[in-house]
């Protein structure tokens, strides 16, 4: 059976310790396989609330412990601001609206808290209207919470658990690797898809990646969507001065997600700023079939949208739902 859920950390890192050029045949053939018109999905990130965020991931400038990163926290935006966000996006080519909060979780004990998850709801409706996906990403969720987002039409829940067990303290001290699986559980009691995923390039070691890749790799299901971020550091975060990793780091942990999860949308995430096209080339060869599109991510920068249609234009690969004029001609560019 290709699609297993019993992998082992050391069968993973087995996958790592191969010779490059039989990784990437193994994930070249499963992502032939399972993905036989080789499609890529553009999906657009909208930071719906930024900063301040009561959590210490080390690696984010939203967090309201890293006094020193220079960013400009913002409320709740309104609901018909996002409206034309996602209208922009759509005829743009994006096909997926993933809005993403600062919040360590929603807070729906107040009434000020209520109302704010209510307009995330009143979002995701108007996303939906668009005949786009729509994903959120709002940190810890209840299973109430849960339900009440598949109620409003939410089809995908991001929710990353970003390294290795072992690794997560290093990180993050404010809440534990176990309450993430705790809240994916209710994502996936609900019947929203899930996309789950991690970064490289922390200071982890190559162990830490195979261990995160056999959590994920250990679900059942897979995660639909597994996004890789390679670290973008930020100035002022206690990461901010790691080395940027190296590029064909990123195109391993990308091949040996694609063997291990060979049905999930792998997604090159955060970091393809600093890359290369040829490194985006190579990642979307050994099984990358999903991207960010859009000038910005959250807060940090991404590769322009015109280098984004220029190299799937060179690669001649499709673009999943291409529901409008200007989709086709990212295609066809
Ligand atoms: N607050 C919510 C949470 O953490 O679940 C949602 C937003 S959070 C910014 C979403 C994800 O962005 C994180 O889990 C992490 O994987 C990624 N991320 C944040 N900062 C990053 C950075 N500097 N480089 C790469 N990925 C980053
Ligand atoms: C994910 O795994 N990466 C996205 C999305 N899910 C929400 C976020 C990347 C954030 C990069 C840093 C920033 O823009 O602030
Ligand atoms: Fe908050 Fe999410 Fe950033 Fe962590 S990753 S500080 S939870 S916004």
């Amino acid at each position: 059976m290709v699609v297993r859920s019993d992998w082992t950390q050391s069968q993973v890192q087995a996958l790592f310790d191969l010779p490059f050029y039989a990784l990437f045949d193994q994930a070249r053939s499963l992502h032939k396989t399972f993905f036989p018109n080789q499609d890529v999905q553009l999906a657009t990130l909208l930071s719906i609330k930024t900063g301040g965020c009561p959590e210490d991931c080390g690696y984010c400038p939203q967090s309201a412990h890293h006094k020193q990163v220079a960013l400009k926290s913002d409320p709740l935006m309104d609901v018909a601001t996002v409206r034309q966000a996602a209208q922009a996006a759509k005829a743009k080519g994006a096909s997926r609206f993933c809005m993403g909060a600062a919040w360590r979780s929603p807070n729906t004990h107040t009434e000020k808290g209520q109302a704010q998850f209510n307009a995330v709801l009143d979002m995701i409706r108007e996303v939906k209207a668009l005949g786009m996906e729509a994903c959120v990403t709002l940190g810890m969720l209840t299973p109430e919470q849960a339900l009440a987002l598949k109620e409003a039409g939410l089809d995908a829940y991001n929710h990353n658990i970003d390294t290795s067990p072992e690794y997560y303290d290093k990180i993050i001290t404010t809440r534990a690797f176990k309450d993430r699986l705790e809240t994916l559980d209710h994502v996936r009691d609900a019947g929203l898809s899930v996309c789950c995923g991690g970064i490289i390039g922390m200071g982890e070691q190559i162990s830490d990646r195979a261990a995160m890749i056999a959590v994920l790799g250990g679900m059942t299901p897979h995660p639909e969507s597994v996004p890789i971020n390679a670290l973008v550091p930020v100035e002022g975060t206690p990461l901010g001065h790691q080395k940027t990793v190296d590029p064909m780091d990123i195109v391993r942990t990308i091949a040996v997600a694609r063997v291990v999860m060979p049905t999930s949308r792998i997604r090159l995430s955060a970091g393809r700023e600093s890359m290369s096209q040829e490194t985006q080339v190579l990642c979307l060869l050994v099984g990358a079939n999903s991207f960010f599109y859009g000038d910005t991510l959250l807060t940090a920068p991404n590769q322009a949208e015109e280098k984004d249609r220029a190299l799937l234009a060179m690669m001649g690969l499709p673009v999943k739902g291409a529901l409008s004029e200007a989709a086709d001609e990212v295609c066809h560019a």
